[in-house]
This record gives C-alpha cells, structure tokens and sequence, in this order.
C-alpha cells in the first residue's frame, strides 16, 4: 500500500527578506545607521577569503563608512528600494500566489540609536503601510525583530551584544513593535540565524574584533543575552498578542561524516551539536549538558544574571524555524585530506556527491527532508522554512527574460523532499524561497548573487532603473501555490 500525505490546506507559501538587504532608504524618515549599512564587501579578493570579509569590521572601516566624504559604494544602503517600491512589489507577490511575506523590521526606523526612548513615528508609519498593503492582499505577514543588523551605535558605543544593556535596548524596540502592529502580525521570530555567531560576530552580535582580544568569550556572551531576549520578548509577545506565534530561526546545514572512520562520525556528531544548542535553548528552554564541556575548551564563561536559567525556561519559543542552502561534510582530520577543497562559506569539506551553485554552496535536497526529520525529532515543535533559494548569475534570453530553469529544478526538488518530510509525520507549516526579488546579498553585498522570481534591474555598484519584471520562476512558483504544492 503506497502511503501520500501532502502539504496542509493552510500552508503558508511565500517568500523571506530582509530589511537591510531590501529596502535602502538608508537615511530616509529619521533612519539611523544600522551595523549592515557600513559593510562593505572587496570582491576581487581571493574567494577563499570572502567569508572572513563578512565575518568582521575594523574600526577604521567603519570610521570611514561614517564620513559623509566617503567615495565608497556600500550596497545595502541602496538595498533594491524595496521602501520606495513596497506597493509594487507586493502586488507581484499577490500576482504569485502568495500566502505569506517573511520580512524583517529594520530597528533603526524605530530607533534610530537604539538608546532612545520614543521611537521614530515615521519609521512605526512604514511599516503599518507595509502591513496594510499585505493585508489588502491577504498576505499574512511573518517579522524578523532583528535580521543581521542592530543600530550602529551600539556597536560603537555600548560594545554590542556581550553589554548586558543591549538586552533592555531591543526589548523596548520589541515590545514598541508588538504593542504598534498587534492588530497586524501574529507570526514573529527574535533573531535571525542566531547560531552564525560563530561564523560572522559584527553582524550577529555587533562585535568589533579589535575591542575583544577574548572573541570567543564576546561570542557566547553575545549570544546568551540574545537568548535571554529572545525569551522575554516571546514572553511579552504572547502578553501584548494574544495568539501570537513566536520562533527561533537558525541556519542548518545537513553535515555528513566525511568517511564511515569514528573519528570522523564523532567530529561530525559535535559540529552539528555546536551548531544547534541555539535552538536547543531556545525551543527546550536550557543549555544542553553537554555545553559546559564546550564552554571549558573554548575558554567561556559565561557570566548569568540570577534568574537567567529560569527566564529560558519559562518562555521557550512556539516554533522552530530554519534557513536551508546546502549541505556539508566534516572530517577529524581535514589536514590529512589531499585536493579536498574547503567549502567556501563555511570552510566544511566538499561533498564529492553533490554538485554546487554559482557561489560553491552545494545543492542537497535530501538534505531539507533530513532536516526537517532531525528538528521535529529533536524539538516536536512545528517547523518553517524560513530561507531556502538559489544564487545564481541570471542572463537575459533575446527576448530580455530570464529563462531560469536551474531555479526552478532547485525549487522543485526541494520541494518534494519538504512533501517527504510531511508525508514522514513532520509537523510544517510553512516554506518562504529567499528572496523572492533580487537583493542585495547579505555574505557579499552583491546584486549579482540574485536569488529572485523578480529581476530588478541594478548592478553590484547600484547602477539600473530598478525596473521589475519576471522571471520564468514567477509563473513557475505560482502554479506550484495555486495547486498547494501538487503541480510540479
Ligand atoms: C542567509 C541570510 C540571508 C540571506 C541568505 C543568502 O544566511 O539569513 O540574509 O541573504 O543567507 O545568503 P547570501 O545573500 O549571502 O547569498
């Protein structure tokens, strides 16, 4: 007997953003500079260094970004205009099929230091416009509070996430925003890939290398404060939101053993734990055991307020949400390994069975149904795909349009593994493709790195008319919502 359960009728199908990526307008209505809005990205450096790029800022650097005298190009100021372009974008959006939007709310808006406290009314009115106009198309909204950026003061002037204060500064934003939109957003996640810390401290917890000689200490500390946040802002959210769902979002990637040696199991084994005690504390509500022996060879300790560990787990997240590009393999010895090139952003060894996009991140669709399977055993909370996608150099045809098959064989297979996942017992209840119009990349800053069902013309120096217009994904996608995952 064959056995078939699809996607549920509900289904949110959509697609994710994020507002320093998105909208530009960087200084428009009292906006202040967010940590994002001075990254700046060289690439002509070799692309084995690419990763260390986006993993810090100097002071220098950002001194520099600071200067109105600047001849410099910093691309996420630019974003796409998706802030001048909103009402344009989310008709197409409407046009697809769209049952909901993943977005983030920039703080700097809303607060443009980060230490005020009255916020930014013209930053609070944008968003209601933008809400609103989701609403008119029966688009439900999902809110990233804090998505790779945090005002740059508080960078430059608290230190960032290790200053135990930061904690009140977002809490404040939080509840500004739950108790402004509550009437518009029920569906919230805390922090962005809250696990990259490891990967990029400036833009997950607004650490300035320079400032800590003990980085993995800032690290951790960072992320601690974030997850006692996260847990008072879920709190407060299901205060001021009766009904509200809140998540925690992290980045997955599906890690296999590079051989069937122990050591290599045992290496892999640890690599996936260290990547997932952030949503173990977040969906379980406590440190797994095992991190004291992890904090004890990293040299961390953390310092906890009393009643910190009672604060985690007394609000535990409602959801368990998650980014999925690909897949990676680990080895106890990758020194030992002759010609095996380093994966290019996370510095895993390559997979020899898999083949990779346009950027070296290798394309695993099992690994999504893996995934799934891992996190519901794991937490038996229900999940969302928060970012799933494919960047690629997109070249129009003669016609000017862009015959994107590759996008869609991606979307297709990946979408048969979520069927998989479901049909397994896995509890999902949603899937936004990253990003569903092209944007400024968030590890490279590049236009070029384009993940959309909408072209946006613009180049990696901001050059273009910012005109819209579809790609052959557009209608592919939108067949795929209107049959509810049925018409592949
Ligand atoms: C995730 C981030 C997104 C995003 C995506 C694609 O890690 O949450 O912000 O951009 O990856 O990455 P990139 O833009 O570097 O290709």
């Amino acid at each position: 007997m064959t056995f078939s359960k699809s996607f549920p009728d509900n289904f949110l199908w959509g697609g994710a953003t994020a507002a320093n990526q998105l909208e530009g307008a960087h200084d428009a209505d009292g906006k202040g500079l967010s940590a994002s809005d001075v990254f700046i990205f060289d690439s002509s450096a070799p692309k084995e260094r690419w990763l260390d790029q986006w993993a810090g800022m100097t002071h220098a650097q950002v001194k520099e970004a600071q200067d109105p005298a600047s001849q410099k190009y910093y691309p996420k100021r630019k974003g796409n205009d998706f802030y001048h372009h909103y009402e344009e974008d989310i008709a197409l959006f409407a046009e697809m099929g769209f049952k909901c939007f993943r977005m983030s709310i920039a703080w700097t808006r809303i607060f443009p230091r980060g230490d005020e406290t009255t916020p930014n009314e013209a930053g609070l009115a944008f968003y209601d416009r933008v809400f609103d106009t989701l609403r008119r198309h029966n688009i439900e909204p999902v809110v990233s509070l804090s998505h790779y950026e945090m005002p740059l003061t508080l960078v430059t002037e608290y230190g960032g996430w290790p200053n135990r204060q930061v904690i009140d500064f977002y809490l404040q934003f939080a509840t500004t925003v739950f108790t402004r939109y509550r009437h518009k957003v029920k569906y919230w996640m805390t922090f962005n890939e809250i696990n990259c810390v490891k990967h990029h401290p400036y833009v997950s917890v607004g650490v300035i290398e320079e400032d800590h000689p003990a980085l993995e200490q800032a690290k951790y500390q960072g992320a601690h404060h974030q997850f006692v946040a996260s847990a008072l802002a879920t709190k407060a959210c299901h205060e001021i939101i009766p009904g509200s769902q809140v998540g925690c979002m992290i980045s997955y990637q599906i890690l296999y053993p590079h051989s069937c040696h122990p050591d290599d199991l045992q290496a892999c084994e640890e690599a996936q734990r260290v990547s997932l005690f952030f949503s173990d504390v977040q969906a379980r509500g406590a440190y797994p055991a095992w991190t004291d022996r992890m904090f004890a060879a990293k040299g961390v300790t953390l310092n906890k307020a009393r009643g910190d560990d009672e604060i985690l787990r007394q609000y535990p997240v409602d959801f368990v949400s998650f980014s999925y590009y690909m897949s990676s393999t680990v080895s106890a010895h990758p020194e030992r390994l002759e010609g095996v090139k380093g994966n290019l952003i996370t510095g895993g060894i390559r997979n020899p069975h898999l083949p990779e996009s346009d950027w070296g991140w290798q394309i695993d669709p099992k690994g999504l149904r893996l995934a799934l399977n891992q996190l519901y055993d794991r937490y038996q909370k229900p999940l969302f795909v928060a970012e799933n996608g494919l960047g690629a150099v997109d070249v129009p045809d003669s016609n000017g349009v862009i015959q994107d098959d590759y996008r869609i064989d991606y979307l297709r297979v990946h979408i048969e593994q979520m069927q998989e996942a479901i049909a397994d017992g896995v509890d999902l209840f949603g899937y936004t493709w990253w990003g569903p119009i092209d944007m400024v990349s968030a590890s490279t800053s590049q236009m070029s790195k384009r993940y959309g069902f909408i072209h946006v013309d613009q180049d990696d120096m901001g050059n273009g008319t910012l005109k819209r217009s579809r790609k052959k994904s557009f209608g592919w996608y939108k067949k795929v919502i209107a049959s509810n995952g049925a018409d592949l």
